[in-house]
């Protein structure tokens, strides 16, 4: 752990923002109508809040909060910011478990929403979550110029559309060989783009919310693409090594889908080898904010080390 944060006082602190990430999505998952809507379903909402609600280590509203924290952003509007990531990460996880794509049965420890539901409801509630965040991103609390919320309007869709999430989701069904021999799976592209994006936005919207020189902008933008690697070789190890029960879902599920992952192209060890280089990668691109990035130090190395 990063000299300045002991273990205890990071979790202290990713706890705590994971209570408020969790009371305001409660408030923006309310049944309550806003100007211009019409009504709000309520088997909609219900599904929305059950797959939002209660459970996840709120990592990217966390890795918001603290890059944004470097450039003094106020918490609020970041908590904001990073509670829209946060649908939309909890949107891919619906949509990732429907029996049209990876067909899981458990989420974060609880039966999938189209197991409790059905899978047209929980369509929905991922594309409600989608949109949501967009709203979310436009608000005026946010910031105050308008031009600040266009770049992470426009940042958030790119890390989660097509060239992003959505994109990475495409290239790893493909890999499966669903559509047919479609060549060698670039483990480290699909990645990138499927898990990396969202967790890279978290590390670039503090940049942006805090208007950030280009130099520091891209250092978050290294630091983030580092952490995004590692955070991805650490689920491929958990699938691996991981225990389910620990982990809230299936492990395994890699290897019986055949899949080409870190692991399968490293090996483990070659896998444990290229966190420690990407912890390094991380470390050298945060070193002109100091101990102004104290928190995002310890935040790579927990999601290298993390269990579930
Ligand atoms: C359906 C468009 C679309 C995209 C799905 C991200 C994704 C793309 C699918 C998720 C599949 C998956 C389990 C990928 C491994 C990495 C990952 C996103 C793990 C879950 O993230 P955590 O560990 O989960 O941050 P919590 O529950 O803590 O929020």
């Amino acid at each position: 752990m990063t000299a300045g944060l002991s273990p205890a006082d990071f979790v202290k602190r990713l706890d705590a923002t994971a209570d408020d990430t969790e009371t305001l999505l409660a408030a923006l998952l309310s049944d309550e109508v806003l100007p211009d809507e019409i009504a709000r379903p309520k088997r909609v909402m219900e599904a929305m809040r059950y797959s939002s609600l209660g459970g996840g280590k709120r990592l990217r509203p966390f890795l918001v909060v603290e890059s944004a924290a470097v450039f003094g952003v106020d918490r609020k509007a970041a908590l904001l910011a990073g509670a829209a990531l946060e649908c939309i990460h909890c949107y891919s996880l619906i949509h990732d478990d429907l029996p049209a794509m990876d067909d899981s049965d458990l989420r974060r420890g609880r039966p999938t929403l189209h197991k409790v539901y059905d899978d047209a409801t929980a369509i929905l509630a991922g594309d409600g979550l989608l949109t949501l965040a967009f709203d979310i991103v436009t608000r005026d609390e946010i910031h105050r110029d308008p031009a600040v919320r266009l770049n992470l309007t426009r940042a958030l869709a790119r890390a989660a559309g097509i060239g992003g999430m959505v994109g990475g989701q495409m290239l790893d069904l493909a890999g499966e060989g669903r559509f047919g021999d479609t060549g060698p799976v670039d483990v480290a592209r699909v990645q990138q783009m499927k898990t990396g994006a969202l967790l890279r936005f978290g590390c670039i919207s503090g940049a942006i919310l805090g208007e950030a020189s280009a130099d520091d902008h891209r250092a978050l933008d290294i630091f983030g693409r580092a952490l995004g690697e590692a955070f991805q070789i650490a689920d491929d190890l958990l699938d691996v090594e991981g225990d389910a029960a620990t982990l809230g879902k299936e492990t395994g599920q890699d290897a019986a889908l055949g899949k080409t992952t870190f692991v399968t192209q490293l090996g483990v060890e070659g896998a444990r080898q290229r966190v420690r280089d990407l912890l390094a990668q991380g470390d050298k691109a945060l070193d002109r904010f100091g101990g102004r990035a104290d928190v995002l130090r310890a935040a790579a190395r927990f999601v290298a080390e993390r269990k579930n």
